[in-house]
């Protein structure tokens, strides 16, 4: 009988699984961190990672995770994702082949269907890049700005005013840390379940100036406990984005199904993919 030879390991469809797992048993176990997950900084990370995409050089996104390295850990927006990138730290030494790419935007799609979210098909492919990679500051969004700004920095990324929005309700995630943006509070009542409230309470809600030392967001007229962004209200204060506003606080399955065709759109930007096949990883939950 001869021996199999064994060639580099080429992970399958079940490894990438396996990887998935663990993210989502780190998630359930490691329960006593902001408002009980670590899923909406994952996100979080996934798309920092993601976002830096520029169409016309073809630099940045989230092939070459060139955040692990300053200067790019420390521009101003990525503040408080390394609490993420140490969060999958340990999943990496359990399954070193997995590039820190995969692994981020990986732990993205985990974080968001674990948190109820949509279905993301994803696939493996980025591979690690030196700092020599790392992007100039001022390619994520800046969220004291308006309607313009939000246009051209998605636009440079290739998205169009659907995708726009449709990405924005990943603020039904999480919360804002004075200590990180120096913004503060959540946009709605459920922090760690992904939902269409971002969008309702959007159309919905009265939202004044918050009264404080801090910078310029908005706090809702009822409770007065949630907020919004500059860049929040600049899309139902913007015409074409409104449009697309109220349909997804109208209809939480269009929202879900638009939000995955962009989510998988942004997290492969700029990735040189050899295969075609996206994988659907099975939920936990
Ligand atoms: Fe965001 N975001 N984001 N965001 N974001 C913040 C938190 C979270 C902007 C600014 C902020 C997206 C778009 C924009 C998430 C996901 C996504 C915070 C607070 C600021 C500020 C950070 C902190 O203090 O901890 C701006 C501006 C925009 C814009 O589009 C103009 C998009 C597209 C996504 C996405 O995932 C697709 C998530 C999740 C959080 C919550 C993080 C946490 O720790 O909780």
């Amino acid at each position: 009988v001869k021996a199999k030879v064994s060639g580099p390991f080429v992970p399958t469809k079940e490894d990438y699984q396996k990887v998935y797992d663990e993210i989502a048993r780190l998630l359930v176990e490691k329960d006593d961190y902001d408002d009980g997950s670590y899923g909406p900084v994952l996100v979080r990370l996934a798309w920092h990672a993601s976002g830096t995409y520029d169409k016309e050089t073809g630099t940045g996104g989230s092939n070459g995770a060139t955040m692990r390295f300053a200067p790019e850990s420390d521009h101003g927006a990525n503040a408080g994702l390394k609490i993420a990138r140490d969060f999958l730290e340990p999943v990496h030494e359990k399954f070193p082949w997995i590039s820190y790419g995969d692994l981020w935007t990986l732990a993205g799609v985990c974080a968001i269907q674990e948190m109820q979210g949509p279905v993301i098909p994803w696939r493996p492919g980025r591979q690690d890049r030196d700092v020599a990679a790392c992007t100039p500051d001022g390619r994520l969004p800046d969220a004291s700005k308006d309607q313009n700004h939000i246009r051209a920095i998605f636009g440079r990324m290739g998205f169009d005013d659907r995708e726009m929005v449709a990405l924005s309700g990943a603020h039904s995630l999480g919360r804002a840390h004075t200590d990180r943006s120096g913004y503060d509070g959540p946009w709605d009542f459920s922090p760690t379940v992904f939902t269409n409230e971002f969008f309702r309470l959007l159309v919905e809600e009265k939202w004044s100036w918050k009264k404080w030392n801090g910078p310029a967001q908005y706090t809702d007229n009822t409770t007065k406990t949630l907020m919004m962004l500059p860049t929040d209200l600049a899309l139902v204060k913007d015409k074409e984005f409104k449009k697309h506003v109220e349909r997804y606080a109208k209809d939480s399955e269009v929202f879900f199904k638009e939000f995955s065709d962009a989510f998988v759109k942004l997290l492969e930007l700029g990735v040189p993919f050899k295969t075609e096949e996206r994988f659907v990883l099975k939920k936990n939950e």
